[in-house]
């Protein structure tokens, strides 16, 4: 390995020994961009590039009180991780699940970095969240934690300096909650200060669907690249929330048919196809469980859950989306995948794969749409729901979605030509972390030593 590569993997493996997930996205993006290293067209080493691109500028860390229904006391602790702001704003969701801890916000903040770059719009990299369990919480009790995360976040945050979205757990609900009482204690209505808010008060038409469509866009862009077509295609998904619905609704507007869905509890297969209203009907407006599916589809099958291995992984399929949580397809999962002849597989969600499934899926002819590039199109609209909101303006539904379509359509040139300029044909998983370094890199010289 190179030298500079390896130096700076073992400062920052003694530096974040505890921190298992962050290191883990750190050595994926540092081993792949190892060609660029070598071709050293910028001195990394002396200005020290890879050293200040895994170092957070900043961490905020704060306690969270608030009261239940029953009038108890809970404290829990929040996060901001404004991780660069070397191409714009601080820009990145913010995750309630009771998981989140240091190395998690971090693993996140470092790839929405690069993943921002891929976009091509103004945005640095951000990531916050907190430990609170939405799961089973009234609305007053989803909005007593929201103020109070506020009450503190607020401080720190801007349209202009970091600007927060929704990510597991925080969806319209939660970024309404959080948005009025930004406003109330700022007595000011700063529109692009939050992003994935309600139409009615500025969000932006198609965010809620963006990263689910952004996802097929590339996967269309990905197939056709290897002259395979989507219609006919058979595709199982992981996750029911936010990414996996948009990702089943515009696979079958494609011509796929999506066979399964999950949930942390188990998943669900309908052979016949998975009827997305009534997901949707569970999910988004009762907030109930996958299992509920079969109530209105008793020939579906429930695969319960049993032990930390996905059901949903073992259904034959052409496609498999993992759209729920990271690590959640390994190399047991990438195993039978293969067996079963899986073709491609696209990464809804962030660091879904882990580096051996990724690489096992890679070796046996898959191919592989990376987070960083893949799930793109949800922060990418976030993106251009800050332009409308700095514009005063609003784009319809078919001109938010064009956009998009355009960017993921570039992103996927990006990486492919990225992979290509340095041998490393079909491998998109290298492109998406070269491409976005290289411009990265350049930003970072070009601002001096900050
Ligand atoms: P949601 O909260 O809407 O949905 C999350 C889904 O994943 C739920 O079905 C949930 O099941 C499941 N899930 C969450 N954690 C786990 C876990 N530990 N084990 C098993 N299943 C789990 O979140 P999103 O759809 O917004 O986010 C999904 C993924 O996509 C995340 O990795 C996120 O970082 C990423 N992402 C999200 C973007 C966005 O715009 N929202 C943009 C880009 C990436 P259950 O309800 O049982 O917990
Ligand atoms: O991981 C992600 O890109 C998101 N959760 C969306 C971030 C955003 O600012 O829209």
């Amino acid at each position: 390995m190179n030298n500079y590569l390896k130096k700076v993997l073992e400062q920052i493996g003694q530096r974040n020994s505890t921190e298992p997930e962050y290191l883990q996205a750190i050595h994926e993006v540092l081993t792949t961009i190892e060609p660029v290293i070598e071709a050293n067209e910028i001195d990394y080493e002396k200005l020290a590039i890879l050293e200040r691109m895994t170092e957070p500028e900043r961490v905020i860390m704060f306690r969270v009180p608030w009261v239940n229904d029953k009038g108890e006391v809970i404290v829990n602790r929040g996060y901001r991780i404004q991780f660069s702001s070397l191409i714009g704003p601080y820009k990145g969701g913010l995750r309630f699940h009771p998981s989140v801890n240091l190395s998690i916000m971090k693993f996140l903040g470092f790839e929405q970095i690069f993943k921002n770059a891929l976009t091509g719009l103004p945005i640095g990299g951000g990531k916050g969240g907190s430990d609170f369990d939405p799961k089973g919480k009234s609305d007053n009790e989803i909005m007593r934690f929201c103020q109070s995360f506020m009450t503190e976040l607020y401080r720190h945050i801007g349209h202009d300096v970091d600007v927060p979205a929704g990510d597991i757990g925080v969806g319209g609900r939660e970024i309404g909650y959080l948005f009025g009482q930004y406003k109330r204690i700022r007595n000011a209505y700063e529109g692009g200060v939050l992003t994935g808010k309600d139409i009615v008060y500025g969000g932006s038409l198609a965010r809620k669907e963006a990263t689910g469509y952004g996802l097929m866009f590339f996967m269309r862009e990905m197939l056709h690249a290897h002259n395979i077509d989507i219609k006919g295609k058979t595709v199982t998904i992981s996750g029911s929330g936010n990414v996996a619905i948009y990702a089943c609704e515009k696979a079958q507007a494609m011509g796929a048919k999506v066979v399964a869905m999950s949930d942390s509890n188990g998943c669900i297969y309908d052979p016949d196809g998975i009827d997305l209203d009534c997901v949707k009907e569970i999910k988004e407006v009762e907030r109930g469980r996958i299992k509920e599916y079969r109530e209105c589809h008793p020939n579906a099958t429930y695969i319960e859950k049993s032990g930390t291995a996905n059901p949903v992984w073992t259904i034959k399929t052409d496609i498999a989306l993992p759209c729920a949580t990271q690590n959640e397809l390994i190399l047991e999962d990438a195993k039978t995948l293969v067996k079963n002849g899986v073709i491609a597989v696209g990464e809804g969600a962030n660091m879904p794969c882990s580096e051996d499934a990724t690489k096992y899926l890679q070796e046996n002819g898959v191919l592989v749409a990376p987070a960083k590039a893949s799930n793109a199109g949800g922060v990418a609209t976030s993106a251009i729901e800050m332009t409308q909101n700095s514009m005063r303006y609003y784009y319809t539904f078919e001109e938010v979605e064009e956009k998009l379509d355009r960017i993921m359509t570039n992103i996927f040139k990006a990486c492919k030509e990225a992979s290509e300029k340095y041998g490393l044909k079909n491998d998109y998983v290298a492109g998406a972390n070269i491409a976005a370094f290289t411009k990265l890199a350049k930003a970072m010289k070009a601002q001096g030593l900050v």
